[in-house]
């Protein structure tokens, strides 16, 4: 397991890669061009500033978060090709500059949706919360409305301009169905994985978050049926998944576990945290603790020591604690007591082998 944090820039992190470079065990960072719209070719001078970013705490930037996939490759347009394009070469020069694995999602519209940023838990630390009753109740238009109007109702990478457009894109995605989504997620894949095959880079999509449709919008990665699907639309070792516990185990009936062993090699990125699901299908994000929410997150790290995961694993969203300013989710202090107890119990699992060795 190569442990690796997420950094979203200079200026644009309450995080240094001082502080990140202290977490014990931490390699390398996740990066991503942030301010890069999605289907345009990302700059070789950009990249190559974040490279020597990285290179100057002895951090690698093997993994990629994200390289966004434009609307119109989902939504299977004829101007899909230019994009997916764009796509490949950006691929060629990240793997240049020794990135390893690109992870990417393919939701309709909206990436990660909650209803609160700063949701008080018991202890008076703070956390992503979703309310599947709000969600289920509202329209698109009611939603642009909330984003425009309603500090803790955000979705993250909503900017307002994007915002104007959502009322055509809702319009296009009336026409596509999910039988469609597929159809257009095998041809992108049929595209691009050759040449991530060639250039030595593993493709690792993010499941759904929440792990089913919203707005009446398909969405379609979020079981152990449809990962297995997703694999076999192109068989290769570079269509991979990111295995995110916490974007699954939104749903009770995902067995996180078990996933973790039947896509044994496929899975080059692992992201670990714990919901706490509630009866109402509400959650809440909680400390990475297996007993503080509803995943067994020792559980699913003994299940990656088990099968040998050599891959990348990241502590995903953590809440906030001690007054911490900092973006929502991705604060320093709760994900680095997550990377603690991954490797509490990671090198518990190494303890036991040797012992049994003896
Ligand atoms: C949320 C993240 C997601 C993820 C994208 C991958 O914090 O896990 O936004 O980066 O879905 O494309």
């Amino acid at each position: 397991m190569k442990m690796v944090f997420r950094w979203y820039g200079t200026g644009n992190d309450t995080v240094t890669l001082k502080q990140i470079k202290q977490i014990p065990g931490v390699e390398g960072i996740v990066w991503a061009l942030h301010d890069m719209p999605a289907g345009e070719e990302w700059p070789m001078d950009k990249i190559l500033t974040y490279k020597e970013q990285a290179d100057a705490y002895g951090l690698h930037l093997e993994v990629v978060e994200s390289v966004n996939v434009h609307e119109d490759i989902k939504l299977g347009l004829p101007s899909r090709d230019a994009y997916i394009d764009n796509y490949k070469k950006t691929i060629e020069k990240l793997a240049t500059v020794g990135v390893k694995t690109i992870c990417y999602n393919f939701m309709p519209v909206f990436d990660w949706v909650r209803t609160e940023l700063f949701k008080e838990l018991e202890d008076g630390s703070t956390a992503l919360f979703y309310e599947k009753a709000k969600v289920d109740s509202m329209d698109p238009g009611e939603l642009v409305n909330r984003i425009a109007n309603e500090l803790d109702f955000t979705m993250p990478g909503w900017e307002p301009e994007r915002l104007k457009l959502l009322a055509p894109l809702f319009e296009q995605y009336k026409q596509v169905s999910a039988e469609d989504l597929w159809r257009n997620l095998q041809y992108f894949l049929e595209q691009i994985i050759p040449t991530a095959e060639r250039h030595g880079i593993q493709m690792a999509i993010h499941p759904d978050d929440p792990p089913w449709p919203i707005f009446g919008l398909p969405r379609i990665i979020n079981s152990r049926e449809s990962i297995r699907r997703l694999l076999q639309l192109v068989d290769s070792p570079c269509n991979g998944v990111t295995l995110c516990s916490g974007s699954l185990g939104a749903n009770p009936d995902n067995d996180i576990v078990a996933m973790v062993h039947e896509f044994k090699g496929r899975i080059p990125f692992a992201h670990i945290r714990n919901v706490r699901v509630y009866d109402n299908g509400d959650f809440i994000e909680t400390s990475h603790r297996t007993s503080d929410g509803t995943v067994d997150i020792a559980g699913i790290v003994r299940a990656y020591h088990e099968t040998g995961f050599t891959g990348y694993a990241r502590p995903d969203h953590g809440r906030h604690i001690w007054d911490e300013p900092c973006r929502p989710g991705y604060g320093l202090y709760d994900r680095a007591l997550g990377i603690m107890y991954l490797w509490g119990v990671w090198d518990s699992m190494r303890a036991g082998e040797v012992a049994k060795r003896a």
